[in-house]
């Protein structure tokens, strides 16, 4: 990447770029656009927009004043749900769609005072190993299928920072199972399987290691590898992986159950911005999972840095992998929803690459190069890094480098390649500023619809009223109903939502209430049943040595205990099992003066441990309000000193 390639220099704070798509919809706007129109000229590369151009969007945009679809009513409920990564802040969160309306937030990889999430005891049992590390970087959260479909059972969530996965159980939407990948480091691309139904899991090890990583080999980069991952997205174990050649970037599965493909943006090996970027050509791999499958019931495979997870050898030559070279660099990789194509996107090559996936099974039996399942590669636009697709053969790629998406048509990119003169470029809207990921209402299942498409930029500059050095991103609503694509909505997110998705609402039927025997607390009853506590009924201190549980009820607005004593010293498990049985009455525990708080949410039990350090009269209280006499839901802990 050379100087004028790093997108930082590209945003320049005086530029005025012309307001397209407003929510009032209104011809205010178009004073500043026009005095923008030209301005826009001075981002190397962008299409300049005329004053033409931008009156006609404009009036589009008249003619749709007070008829936004985007507007939901209060009392409405939204058409969709969106799963949104909340990036480095580590969480997932639900927004409603259209209405863009962030109805509730998932801690998965961060700590979460508000639920105790990394804090209680039944989540720190769910994040195993990783218990200790209270910080995340999620980026691909992704939705389970059946034939195709989003079924509404798991969203899967990677963390790039601690080589983590996670699943979110969609009938409570709570984080369930976490697992830290080994032998790789920086999990990064993560979709499902989506035919027959998700049975795996599959994700990229980005930044390549040595294979055996004890310290003996650092500096000899031969030794260094990316793997592939396979999970089981049942048990949430890693199945297999695959080694390969080159790094991993983005992911993506068919709609035939058989091929996997990532891209590749490090094909060198480089170990600096200067050597990762010297080669013309970089690659997509494509992985054959029956291969897979079968090689490993072969027991063709090797285990690694004591672990017992098999690892498959998918380096150039093997029967598991084919390599597709592609322009340098390119990032995203998105299946079309009709299954026909494997879309890689070309970030530092204005084009994409459309492989065709029916060409798949000749490449691997060697009857066609590699090149030769390339079917388009048209030019959109400088620093195409996304690609989403209605139900109507339209796709949708962001650009970031010109921060527009451009919409083109994939058959006609096809004709195109094959040598006729067509215009594939159907549209190119401006966004603000600097987009990554995009998405459309279920555009990577067989529902895609065609209604929606959601723009994730990275930038907002001037969108917002100022809140200081750091700034919201800014996630646009685009109508993607008509022929021509319309901004409707400005959406100011905290930390960079990498990727997110969109499910019909109709896939989704949460519980209002926990059952008693939920698993996430299975272990703290069966706890309370080895101390003989039974806890819908008791509210009994259990003393053994050091420890003491204390195990209470709650009903609003009241603990089953007001009172319990411990010593010094002692580390105190507390235990708090909500008997209201009633829709949204959620209680909480807090411990004041000692970071001890958790959300025990109605027919749930929440447990969390402390150690009780300091001696005297020590309130706890609960945080969550559920009463008109919340304040007074609270009790001593006497602690004796030592
Ligand atoms: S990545 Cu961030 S913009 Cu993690 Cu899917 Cu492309
Ligand atoms: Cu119980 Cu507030």
């Amino acid at each position: 990447m050379d100087k004028n390639e790093n997108p930082v220099d590209q945003i320049d704070d005086n530029v005025e770029i012309p307001v397209v798509g407003k929510k009032e919809s209104t011809l205010e706007v178009s004073r500043r656009g026009f005095l923008g129109a030209g301005a826009v000229a001075t981002a190397a590369g962008a299409v300049p927009m005329t004053a033409a151009m931008f009156a006609a969007s404009a009036k589009a945009q008249a003619a749709d004043a007070g008829n936004n679809k985007a507007f939901v009513h209060p009392g409405e409920l939204d058409e969709y749900y969106g799963f949104w990564s909340g990036g480095h802040s580590g969480e997932v969160r639900i927004m409603g769609l259209p209405s863009m309306r962030e109805l509730m937030r998932i801690p998965v990889f961060n700590t979460d005072s508000a639920t105790g999430w990394g804090l209680t005891d039944e989540s720190k049992r769910i994040k195993g190993d990783s218990a200790h590390l209270h910080a995340g970087d999620s980026h691909h959260p992704h939705m389970s299928m059946t034939d195709g479909r989003y079924n509404g059972k798991y969203v899967f969530i990677n963390d790039k920072a601690n080589s983590r996965v996670a699943r979110i159980r969609c009938d409570v939407m709570k984080t369930d199972k976490m697992l830290t990948v080994p032998n790789v480091q920086a999990i990064h691309g993560l979709r499902v399987q989506k035919v027959p139904y998700t049975k795996y899991v599959i994700c990229n090890g980005e930044f390549e290691i040595p294979l055996v990583n004890d310290g003996s080999t650092m500096e000899d980069v031969s030794t260094y590898r990316s793997l592939f991952n396979v999970i089981d997205a049942e048990t949430m174990e890693v199945t297999f992986q695959v080694m390969v050649d080159g790094n991993l970037d983005n992911t993506d599965a068919d709609y035939d159950g058989r091929f996997f493909a990532s891209t590749c943006y490090n094909s060198e090996m480089g170990m600096t911005l200067g050597e990762m970027v010297s080669a013309e050509r970089d690659h997509v791999v494509v992985f054959d999972l029956h291969a897979c499958e079968k090689a490993l019931k072969a027991g063709k495979f090797k285990t690694y840095n004591g672990n017992k997870v098999p690892v498959l050898d998918g380096t150039k030559g093997s029967q598991l992998t084919r390599y597709i070279p592609v322009p340098k660099s390119p990032h995203g990789m998105n299946t079309s929803p009709n299954g026909e194509y494997f879309v890689a996107n070309g970030k530092l090559s204005p084009t994409v690459s459309v492989i065709s996936i029916k060409k798949l099974p000749d490449l691997f039996a060697d009857k066609i190069k590699p090149r030769d399942a390339i079917v388009a590669e048209p030019e959109l636009g400088l620093g195409p890094l996304h690609t989403a697709f209605d139900n109507k053969g339209n796709a949708y790629t962001t650009l970031f480098l010109d921060s527009q998406i451009a919409k083109w048509n994939v058959e006609e990119a096809i004709q195109a390649y094959q040598g006729k003169k067509v215009n594939y470029i159907r549209q190119k809207l401006d966004v603000h500023y600097q987009p990554g990921h995009n998405h459309t209402s279920a555009g990577e299942t067989r529902d895609a619809d065609g209604k929606w498409l959601i723009s994730l930029c990275k930038f907002s500059k001037d969108r917002f009223l100022p809140v200081g050095p750091l700034r919201p991103e800014n996630d646009q609503l685009i109508d993607i109903s008509g022929d021509e694509m319309k901004l409707v909505h400005d959406g100011p997110t905290y930390a960079e939502p990498h990727d997110c998705m969109i499910v019909h609402r109709s896939k989704l039927k949460p519980k209002k209430l926990w059952t008693r025997d939920d698993p996430i607390f299975a272990d703290t009853i069966a706890m309370a049943k080895k101390d003989g506590v039974n806890v819908e009924t008791d509210n009994k201190v259990i003393r053994d040595g050091n420890k003491v549980r204390v195990y209470m009820t709650s009903v609003a607005p009241m603990f089953g205990l007001s009172e319990f004593k411990v010593k010094q010293g002692n580390e105190v498990t507390i235990v708090v099992t909500n008997l209201d049985n009633i829709e949204d009455v959620t209680h909480g525990f807090c411990m004041t003066n000692h970071g001890v708080q958790m959300e025990v949410g109605p027919q749930a039990t929440s447990s969390i441990t402390f150690t009780a350090n300091q001696p005297g009269v020590q309130w706890f209280y609960c945080n969550w309000f559920c009463h008109a006499l919340h304040m007074e839901m609270r009790g001593r802990m006497f602690v004796e000193p030592k």
